[in-house]
C-alpha cells in the first residue's frame, strides 16, 4: 500500500516537473503575438483576473500543403504583454479514442472547472461514416491543466443523429441561467444541442441553426448585457461575419462583416473576449514570415461596439493592443 502511494507521489511530482518545465516567460510585441510556436484557432477566457489563451498548434514544415495539428497550448496574461506559455497541454493522444487532426477547440468554465471541447478525427474506421471527425471534451481544475478525457469516448460523432459532414469546431456557451449549448459546424452547415449540466452528456436532440448567413465554419457564441452574438467565418477564403439574438437558439439577425479576410490564410478562426474593461478580437493570421495557410499564428487587436451594441469592423494592426497598466 505504501509503495503504491509513493509510486503516485513520485508519478504526481514528475507530471509536475514535466508541466513547470514547459512553462516559459514571454513579452509580446505587437501582431502576429508570438514568433513560436505557430498558433490556431484561439479561443479564451478570463479567470482570476488573468486571460487564458488556448490555441492549436501548426506543426506542418513550410512548404508542404495540409494541416499537421496533434496537440493544444495554453498561453495566458495579466496586462496583454506579459504572456506564459503554459506548453501544449492537450493533444490527441489524451482521447483514447481519437486518432488525428487536433482542429479548432473551445475551452469553458463551469462549476469550477476547466472544460475543453475538442474535435478530432475518430480513430474507429467503422466511426468514420462522413468525415470521421468527432467531438469530446477533456477537463481540468485549473486552466493550465492537467486535463483529462473523463467519459472515454466523443458527444458527437459521424454516427450522431442530425451531425454534419464535417463535425468541427465545437463552441460551448454557458447562459447566465445555467443552460449549456455547444454550437458547432463547417461547410455551410451549423447545429447546436442543449448539454446537461455535468458538461458531458447530451440534453436534447442536435438542432440545426438558421439564418446566420454565408457560413463556413467556426461559430463563436458571446453575450454582451441581453444581447446574444454569434460571429463566424463567412465563404471560403473567410471573413468574419456576425449575427445577433435574444435567445441563444435563435432567431438571428445578420449585422455584417466584423474582419476582412486575411492575406495568406483562407481561415482566420475569431473569439471574442471581455477583460479589464476592454472587448479583444482574437484571430489568426499567417503573418510570420515564414508562415502560411498551414502555419498560421494568433493576433489580438481591439474590438468595440457602437452605441447600439453592433460590432464596429475590425482595424488589423502590427501593433497589437497596449498593456493593461
Ligand atoms: O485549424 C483547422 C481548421 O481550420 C479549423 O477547425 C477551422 O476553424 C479552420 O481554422
Amino acid at each position: 500500500m505504501k509503495k503504491s502511494l509513493l509510486f503516485v507521489a513520485g508519478l504526481i511530482l514528475a507530471i509536475s516537473f514535466i508541466r513547470c518545465d514547459q512553462t516559459q516567460e514571454i513579452k509580446y510585441s505587437g501582431n502576429p503575438l508570438f514568433d513560436e510556436p505557430f498558433t490556431a484557432d484561439p479561443t479564451a477566457i478570463v479567470y482570476n483576473d488573468t486571460l487564458w489563451l488556448f490555441t492549436g498548434s501548426d506543426e506542418q514544415e513550410e512548404g508542404v500543403d495540409g494541416f499537421l495539428m496533434r496537440r493544444w497550448y495554453v498561453f495566458s496574461t495579466a496586462d496583454m504583454v506579459n504572456w506564459t506559455n503554459h506548453g501544449a497541454v492537450l493533444s490527441v493522444d489524451d482521447f483514447e479514442w481519437g486518432s488525428h487532426n487536433a482542429f479548432a477547440a473551445d475551452v469553458v468554465e463551469n462549476h469550477g472547472k476547466f472544460w475543453w471541447y475538442v474535435p478530432i478525427v475518430h480513430a474507429d474506421p467503422a466511426a468514420r461514416v462522413h468525415e470521421g471527425f468527432a467531438m469530446g471534451v477533456a477537463v481540468a481544475d485549473h486552466p493550465a491543466g492537467p486535463y483529462h478525457d473523463p467519459i472515454g469516448k466523443p458527444l458527437i460523432a459521424d454516427t450522431t443523429a442530425n451531425s454534419i459532414v464535417l463535425n468541427i469546431d465545437p463552441d460551448v456557451f454557458v447562459d447566465d441561467d445555467g443552460r449549456v449549448y455547444m454550437y458547432w459546424g463547417s461547410w455551410d452547415e451549423v447545429r447546436v444541442v442543449e448539454l446537461k449540466s455535468n458538461m458531458v452528456e447530451l440534453a436534447g436532440p442536435v438542432m440545426n441553426v438558421e439564418g446566420l448567413d454565408n457560413f463556413f465554419e467556426a461559430p463563436f457564441m458571446h453575450k454582451r448585457g441581453d444581447i446574444y452574438y454569434m460571429s463566424y467565418a463567412a465563404g471560403y477564403p473567410s471573413r468574419t461575419e456576425y449575427a445577433i439574438s435574444d435567445n441563444p437558439l435563435g432567431p438571428w439577425v445578420e449585422k455584417g462583416v466584423i474582419n476582412d479576410v486575411i492575406p495568406n490564410s483562407p481561415t482566420n478562426h475569431q473569439a471574442i473576449v471581455h477583460f479589464k474593461g476592454n472587448d479583444y478580437f482574437i484571430y489568426h493570421t499567417a503573418g510570420l514570415p515564414n508562415g502560411g495557410p498551414f502555419r498560421r499564428s494568433v493576433c489580438i487587436d481591439k474590438l468595440e461596439y457602437d452605441e447600439n451594441g453592433l460590432i464596429k469592423k475590425v482595424v488589423r494592426t502590427t501593433t497589437g493592443v497596449p498593456q493593461i497598466k
